[in-house]
This record gives C-alpha cells, sequence and structure tokens, in this order.
C-alpha cells in the first residue's frame, strides 16, 4: 500500500515538476528606445520565481514589412546585441533595460527576442522612434496589427479610466492617432463604438483615413 502511495506522491511530483518547468510563459509588454542609448523592455511572466534567467536577442530586421511580418520572419540583419541576465520578478512583471552595442538608427525596424530555459520565446519590434518606421493601423489600440473587439474594449477602458494606459501607448509616442479614429481630438466611447464597427463590417474606414 505504502509503495502504491509512494508510487502516486512521485507521479503527480513528476507532473507538477513538468508543468512548473514548461509552464511560464512569458510577454513583452513594451520594449521601447529611451532616447539615450538604452532600451527597455518591460515583461509580463506566468508562474514566475521571484527571478528568472533570460537570453535577450535584438537584431535589425532584414525587410520592409508590417510589424508582424518582421517578426514572424526568420531572416533578419545584424545583431545589435545579445546577452543573458537575469530580472527580478515582481507580481508577475519584471524589467530589464539593455544598451545595444550597435547604433540605433531611426529609419530602421529592430526586434528584441526574450526567452530563456522552460519558456517561450517572445519577439517585439523595438520603438525607436514615432518618426521612424514603426506604424500601426488605425483603430489598433493593442498594437497587434489587427483590429478587434479588444481595441474597442481598450478605448472603452480609457473614456473610464484616464490614467489607464492602451497597450499602444507603451509602444509609440504617436499613439493617440490610432485611438482617436473620429480625429474630433478627444477619445471618446464614439471612438470605441467606431472600432467596433470595423470589426464587423471590413468594408469600413475611418474617417481619419
Ligand atoms: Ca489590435
Ligand atoms: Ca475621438
Amino acid at each position: 500500500m505504502h509503495k502504491i502511495f509512494a508510487f502516486f506522491v512521485a507521479a503527480v511530483l513528476t507532473v507538477l515538476f513538468s508543468v512548473s518547468v514548461f509552464a511560464a510563459e512569458i510577454k513583452i509588454e513594451s520594449a521601447k528606445y529611451t532616447g539615450d542609448g538604452a532600451v527597455k523592455v518591460a515583461c509580463s511572466l506566468t508562474d514566475g520565481g521571484s527571478e528568472q534567467e533570460l537570453t535577450v536577442i535584438a537584431y535589425e530586421a532584414d525587410t520592409d514589412l508590417t510589424n508582424t511580418e518582421a517578426i514572424k520572419a526568420e531572416s533578419y540583419k545584424d545583431i545589435i546585441h545579445i546577452d543573458q541576465i537575469t530580472a527580478e520578478v515582481k507580481d508577475g512583471m519584471l524589467e530589464f533595460v539593455f544598451d545595444p552595442a550597435a547604433w540605433i538608427d531611426r529609419g530602421k525596424t529592430y526586434i528584441v527576442s526574450v526567452g530563456g530555459a522552460g519558456l517561450n520565446i517572445d519577439k517585439m519590434i523595438i520603438s525607436v522612434d514615432p518618426d521612424g518606421k514603426m506604424t500601426f493601423i488605425i483603430g489598433d489600440t493593442d498594437g497587434d496589427d489587427k483590429v478587434t473587439a479588444a481595441d474597442a474594449a481598450y478605448v472603452l477602458q480609457k473614456t473610464l479610466i484616464e490614467s489607464m494606459e492602451l497597450p499602444i501607448q507603451l509602444r509609440s509616442d504617436d499613439w493617440f492617432k490610432y485611438a482617436d479614429v473620429d480625429g474630433d481630438g478627444k477619445l471618446t466611447a464614439a471612438d470605441a463604438a467606431l472600432i467596433l464597427q470595423k470589426t464587423l463590417l471590413e468594408s469600413f474606414s475611418f474617417s481619419v483615413q
């Protein structure tokens, strides 16, 4: 009986161990050039301990693609940074700053890739400058290159809680033009309604487009 119990405990521990090793998911929430040569990255992490070993690679994207295409494309040019760091995890979030060895040019597209043992890999465009190549679709307030009901929900939330930051705010200083889809200079429920309309009717176009 004890043997069966011991086997059962071992089996449960094995499952728990493999879940804890492989279940942690990292997601880059923002990756932004600080203006003084460094890049600041914030990530959310599930199942993390108090610190996490990370592998960080940043590279110049190869082509003239959209943000999503550039991230999907495996081909890239010069690696501008490669590093292994230990980041402190607090409330499921971690932040780190790195200084790319190579100069970051405003006219190019850069991608930061973060991963580690037992972690998935997540990638994001580094926002170098609003005048640079990084652009989003009008109405895409979470910056995933698609206009969905989630974008409308974010706008509605921001009209209710002004201090709330839209995901696009973390990625572009030029965020307002993507959110104020009726172009009246204010962010209101009307903008959210129009974004929702766009998700229902593909042919619908915003007045600012
Ligand atoms: Ca979106
Ligand atoms: Ca508006």
